[in-house]
């Protein structure tokens, strides 16, 4: 046989996996901005805040990142925008079409690996197969995220007995779509109303879910869908703009909140 690949062995493989995930692990156990869940909003912000020097987790229950964003609608991959959000899919050399005045249709699988690629290569720590559980909470604040891997929540109860960790940061930005998930372990707690999203205004709810996209608890900002959740909004649909223009206004309100 003629050797083309390199002498490393399996030892040197395990190694190499263990030591880098567990080191960089290690590096983000205290970060600046948490995000849960990375769909288009969530990678939106992480790619924005990684850009500018802000250390960036993003915690992601699936396997793979992208959220909702991989299917347009009604199971068909094509992802729409309207003006003026075909801007991002220029930043990220997403080739479109303008279909109508105003409204652009691109590949979700091209727009959303762009996104997923973009917010990796400006230095967020990517992690997924990890369940957001619960939040940390210090002198008021919102001040980390209890996680545990994914497949724990999937085991029969009788091995549940598995206690997650926490993750320090100085703002959790929750982009958990329709649940709110990170709201939600306030709201049950008494500690923030959650309204509960209303029937599809693509018109109103677009340039709402922007507006009201805020920190709505110290420590706590919400982006794309689960603002509307928050603030009783109109839903969407399968449109993504205010999605990625909400990512970028949460990264903005959570610099802020990173840099006092
Ligand atoms: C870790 C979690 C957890 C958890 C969930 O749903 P998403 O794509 O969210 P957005 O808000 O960025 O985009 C919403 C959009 O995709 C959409 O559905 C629209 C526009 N709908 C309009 C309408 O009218 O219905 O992504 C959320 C991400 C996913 O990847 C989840 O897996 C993840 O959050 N997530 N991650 N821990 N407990 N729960």
């Amino acid at each position: 046989m003629q050797e083309y690949f390199a002498k490393a062995s399996e030892k040197d493989i395990t190694r190499s996996i263990v030591e880098e995930f567990t080191t960089e692990f290690l590096s983000y156990v205290e970060s600046d901005v948490i995000i849960v869940g990375g769909g288009p909003s969530g990678l939106t912000a992480a790619r924005d805040l990684a850009s500018n020097g802000i250390r960036t987790v993003v915690l992601e229950s699936n396997n793979y990142f992208g959220g909702g964003f991989w299917l347009g609608g009604y199971l068909m991959n094509k992802a729409t925008v309207r003006a003026p959000g075909q801007k991002f899919f220029d930043e990220l050399g997403v080739p479109y079409k303008e279909y109508s005045e105003g409204l652009y249709v691109a590949s979700a699988p091209s727009a959303c690996s762009k996104l997923i690629s973009a917010a990796c290569d400006a230095g967020a720590f990517m992690l997924n197969m990890n369940k957001f559980d619960d939040v940390v909470t210090r002198n008021g604040r919102v001040a980390g995220v209890v996680t545990n891997w994914t497949p724990v929540s999937a085991l029969p109860r009788a091995i549940t007995c598995v206690d997650p960790v926490a993750l320090e940061t100085k703002c959790v930005i929750d982009a958990t779509g329709h649940d709110a998930v990170v709201a939600n372990t306030l709201r049950s707690r008494n500690m923030l109303e959650l309204e509960g999203f209303g029937p599809m205004d693509v018109p109103t709810s677009e340039d709402l879910v922007v507006e009201k996209t805020s920190e709505v608890f110290p420590g706590l900002v919400l982006t794309g869908m689960a603002v509307a959740t928050a603030y009783g909004l109109p839903r969407m649909g399968p449109t993504f703009g205010s999605m990625l223009e909400s990512g970028r206004r949460a990264a903005k309100i959570a610099e802020e909140i990173v840099k006092g």
